[in-house]
């Protein structure tokens, strides 16, 4: 069932594929500007013709040396390039050594690893490092003039998937076709599933530590939904303070979004920040334990959030993007629904500066949204 439903989905993916190109800024095709290289890339120079390359007729030919594990190599092009709107970036890269590549896009712009295995071995693979669209937002404006990537390689040793990466990269590696793909908007339909219209909705809600939480239907919050909205005291020490339970919501699995409204009533000088998080457990046929322990969907400044109301979402179905990196947690959370005693919930971690401290803020209209007319409907996993 498993690989069915995949199979399913990729093929939707396809048929759409063919209608919707996709888009690229290219970063560097190293035709023309071979960059600078400094940190663990030693040295640096175009392929030679009998060399490999993978687009045009040159590639970067990188030699990497790099013994102490946590060390960055900075690659910097001449002319920055626009990336706002994007959402993927893409590296092609070639060896003959196993190795794990960490790539930021600037300066807290961490993009994560992606490996090239033994079965990449003497030839081109295509990295694709996925970021969510709440992530670009996020870092618009360093992604308005995007001049550098940092680059990590091997830092520790690792046994990934059967295959031993070690601490430390001593060869060869070519470099060629690093491309932003540009993120295409899709049209949603969203499904309400709780509106804090009523005290009765207080029961989904649990408060970690200090603070309160209650439904508020007094008006003195225009709600974004309904008549009613979910009051709470915003705690600026970092930590999980409120836990929404899903687990009455089996909808969730055929959707691939979240959305929630959120107000924080104070001042706007000050900043604060909230990261929806995915936890859940349960137990399947065989008895064996499943755990989600957090998957945190995005890190979000709430910005201009202190004050007004905002939307907040996170992507956690499945995705059209080789570089999707939390199509594992469909069959973890699916689960949760179908064990009598799973758990599935959306705990939010807020922090802050001390003028937000205790003040009250609102959540209202938590909804599920997924593209138009896609076939989520059965991550039904077994
Ligand atoms: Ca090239
Ligand atoms: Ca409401």
């Amino acid at each position: 069932m498993i690989i069915r439903q995949w199979v399913w989905t990729g093929m939707f993916f396809f048929a759409v594929s063919i209608f919707a190109q996709d888009e690229y800024v290219i970063f560097n095709d190293f035709e023309m500007d071979l960059g600078t290289w400094t940190g663990w890339a030693i040295s640096s120079d175009y392929s030679a013709p009998d060399e490999p390359h993978h687009g045009g007729v040159t590639a970067a030919k990188v030699e990497v040396e790099n013994t102490v594990g946590w060390q960055e190599a900075r690659f910097r092009i001449a002319d920055p390039v626009d990336g706002r709107g994007t959402d993927e970036l893409h590296i092609w890269v070639y060896s003959t050594k196993v190795f794990r590549l960490r790539v930021d896009l600037g300066v807290d712009m961490i993009l994560g690893f992606r490996n090239y295995t033994k079965q990449d071995l003497g030839q081109w693979k295509e990295l694709v490092f996925w970021f969510p669209e709440e992530k670009a937002a996020l870092w618009d404006n360093m992604l308005s003039a995007v001049r550098e990537l940092r680059l990590w390689i091997n830092p520790d040793a690792a046994s990934i998937s059967g295959v031993s990466y070690p601490k430390g990269f001593t060869g060869t590696i070519y470099f060629d076709d690093i491309t932003l793909r540009k993120h295409q908007e899709v049209k949603r339909e969203y499904l309400p599933l709780i509106g804090f219209n009523s005290a009765s909705d207080e029961a989904l809600v649990r408060v970690i530590g200090a603070g309160t939480a209650q439904v508020d239907t007094s008006g003195a919050v225009t709600p974004t939904e309904g008549t009613g909205c979910l009051a709470f005291t915003w705690i600026s020490a970092w930590g999980e303070k409120l836990v929404i339970n899903l687990r009455g919501f089996p909808q969730f699995r055929q959707y691939d979004r979240v959305h929630f409204d959120l107000f924080l009533d104070g001042p706007s000088s000050d900043w604060a920040a909230i990261t929806p998080i995915l936890k859940s457990s349960w137990t399947d046929a065989n008895g064996k334990r499943h755990t989600v322990v957090g998957t945190d969907l995005e890190d979000n400044i709430l910005g201009e959030a202190i004050g007004n109301w905002k939307e907040f979402s996170g992507q956690y179905g499945p995705m059209n993007s080789t570089g999707y990196t939390r199509n594992g947690l469909l069959p973890e959370l699916a689960g949760a629904y179908d064990d009598p005693n799973g758990t599935i919930t959306l705990t939010f971690a807020t922090e802050g500066g001390d003028g937000v401290n205790e003040k009250t803020a609102y959540i209202d209209n938590v909804r599920l949204s997924r593209p138009v007319g896609t076939f989520v409907q059965d991550w039904e996993l077994r």
